[in-house]
């Protein structure tokens, strides 16, 4: 790829940076640090114009929108939350996948009004729960949702699940299946016009590079 345009990708490390890579490689960008082991927060690439951002899982809607980055990768269960202002959501990259899910002890019940749910997914656990038309109460946690119904915390969590082995470890089990997850290719809404050209030539190499990956 000929890349005359800058252009600035945000990504988290981890595994959507690990994921991410080989997508990237096929469009022919390359960076020249390991996040895993630099501490650097603006990473070169081998294109002098192509920069990548590392940061925070979380944070990668909000650089994208503010236009901090031209684009992104961003998980299904991030941009949930976010709410996607400002953002295009181009391309469904399919990596780092896994699935929104209720979860609970073996006996735990679903029904019933008042049930406190734990999670860090907020939004997407309201809207599932409104849609069964059942009043929750919400308790947001940043992590380690699965203790919560172990110490009575909650009666249920809502967590992302990819072996199930997390949940098992703490003697819960998936419930309820709310959706699939992947990752999906962000891009700000005023790069696309003014970047237009050079935006369209990425998207085309990585969704060729994802239709090889199936
Ligand atoms: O770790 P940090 O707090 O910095 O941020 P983060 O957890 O948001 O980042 P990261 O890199 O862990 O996850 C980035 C994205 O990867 C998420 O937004 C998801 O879209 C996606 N993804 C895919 C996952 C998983 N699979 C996953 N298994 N994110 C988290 N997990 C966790 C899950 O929360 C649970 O604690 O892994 C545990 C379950 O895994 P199993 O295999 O035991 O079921
Ligand atoms: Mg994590």
């Amino acid at each position: 790829m000929n890349f005359d345009t800058p252009i600035t990708i945000a990504l988290s490390k981890g595994r959507i940076f690990q994921q991410a890579l080989p997508l990237l490689a096929h469009a022919g960008i390359v960076p020249t640090d390991d996040p895993e082991t630099s501490r650097k927060l603006i990473m070169d690439t081998n294109h002098p114009q192509v920069k990548l951002v590392i940061i925070r899982a979380t944070d990668v809607p909000t650089y994208v929108q503010w236009g901090a980055a031209d684009l992104g990768v961003a998980g299904k269960d991030v941009l949930l939350e976010h709410g996607g202002e400002g953002l295009y959501e181009p391309l469904d990259l399919k990596i780092a996948r896994c699935r929104l899910m209720v979860a609970g002890a073996p006996d735990a019940n679903l029904e019933g009004n008042r049930l406190r749910i734990a999670t860090k997914y907020v939004e997407s656990a309201r809207r599932y729960f409104a849609a069964r038309g059942q009043q929750v109460e919400i308790i947001k946690l940043y992590g380690s949702m699965e203790l919560a119904p172990l110490v009575g915390l909650s009666d249920l969590i809502v967590d992302l699940v990819e072996s199930g082995n997390t949940l098992k470890a703490n003697g819960l089990v998936p419930l309820e299946h709310i959706t699939d997850i992947s990752s999906r290719l962000v891009v700000n809404k005023a790069a696309w016009k003014m970047k237009h050209a050079t935006i369209m030539q990425l998207l085309a190499a990585l969704q060729e590079a994802i239709a090889k990956a199936a």
